[in-house]
């Protein structure tokens, strides 16, 4: 067994400081390290926190540590945070803020901030989950800034995705993105002692009225009075009012976030979503490992048809297709052609 995944398993605090470590430099082994914790893996229940800078997903993350501490669960938090990729202010920030849990060895808190050169940010993040889970959490919180593909792509790889908004950060009704209420299961409205909350949960109630229909419609079933659709009772993601600052609200969320997980656990259409996370989890992974050995393969062809695309000689979807049809074929670079 790799000796970082056994201090991992054996609950050293620091083995999975470690472990963190080697998945963001992908430091040579830590493949093998990641096969040897897999099969400790999949007790943890996965919330991703999400929402614009500054809506107070630190702050109410910090709290629902405690709330769950205070259940006894073992916790851990990945906190994303591509936006200071100097690990700056946010960072720093959300160590502050999440201090008084660094003394509790129940609580192990990693920060992300920046993108490895390999692989990407949402790679390390769920490789980074998986070490927690593998650590023993009972709850892996996961706090990443709603805006790119990457934090999208986490967020999706959670069991329940928290959406944190706040009245006043232009979270009106046109700011909120449709893929928003895609991947919402509770919202919290968050800075419920400012201005302005009220309207934020009216437009939200609105959106998820809207959604509820545009689910309908495209599903291609009609959805009951009830809610019952042709798959069981739905999930009808819940808005919560918080204050995360005075501790306020938080209980509810945190009741509304497990309600979510015993529905996706039970529900047929929970089932199918844990599935089509998977699926999207093995994507990942295969997409990295072909894109990996094809870099290893056919270099040379690789650079010389992105030489080729840059002076239009080809365009990129030919140049493409040639060359997974080079790799299909088994070549290596410095091969002759046949
Ligand atoms: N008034 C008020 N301020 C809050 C509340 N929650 C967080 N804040 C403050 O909002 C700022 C941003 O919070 P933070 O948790 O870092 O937001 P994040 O960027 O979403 O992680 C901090 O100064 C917090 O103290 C709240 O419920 N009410
Ligand atoms: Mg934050």
């Amino acid at each position: 067994m790799n000796p970082t995944a056994k201090r991992v398993l054996e609950r050293d605090v620091r083995g999975v400081a470690r472990a963190c470590r080697l998945v963001d430099d992908r430091v040579d082994g830590y493949i093998e390290m990641l096969k040897d914790l897999y099969p400790h893996t999949g007790k943890a229940w996965v919330v991703g926190v999400t929402g614009n800078p500054g809506a107070g997903k630190s702050t109410l993350t910090d709290r629902l540590v405690a709330y769950w501490r205070g259940e006894g669960k073992r916790v851990g938090v990945v906190a994303v945070d591509p936006t200071s990729p100097f690990s700056g202010g946010a960072i720093l920030g959300d160590r502050i803020r999440m201090q008084r849990h660094f003394e509790d060895p129940d609580v192990f808190i990693r920060s992300l901030a920046t993108r490895g050169a390999l692989g990407g940010l949402s790679h390390s993040a769920m490789d980074t989950v998986r070490i927690l889970d593998a650590w023993g959490a009972d709850v892996v919180l996961v706090e990443t800034v709603g805006v790119g593909q990457d934090e999208l792509e986490i967020t999706r790889a959670a069991h329940s995705t928290l959406v944190v908004m706040a009245p006043g950060l232009g979270d009106g009704i046109q700011a909120i993105k449709a893929g928003i209420l895609e991947i919402a299961d509770v919202f919290a409205v968050n800075k419920a002692d400012r201005d302005g909350a009220d309207a934020t949960v009216r437009d939200l109630e609105l959106m998820v009225a809207l959604g509820k229909g545009v689910a309908a419609a495209t599903v291609g079933h009609s959805v009951s009075m009830s809610g019952e659709g042709a798959m069981g009772p739905g999930w009808e993601p819940p808005i919560v009012r918080s204050v995360a600052t005075q501790n306020q609200g938080v209980d509810a969320v945190a009741h509304r976030l497990a309600e979510h997980y015993v529905w996706l656990r039970s529900s047929a259409e929970g089932k199918l979503r844990i599935e089509a996370r998977l699926r999207e989890l093995m994507y990942n992974e295969m997409r990295q490992a072909l894109v990996d050995a094809a870099v290893r393969d056919i270099h040379d062809d690789i650079e010389r048809a992105i030489h080729e695309v840059a002076r239009r000689e080809t365009d990129p979807y030919t140049a493409s297709e040639r060359l997974v049809t080079l790799f299909k074929q088994g070549r290596k670079t410095g091969q002759r052609e046949p």
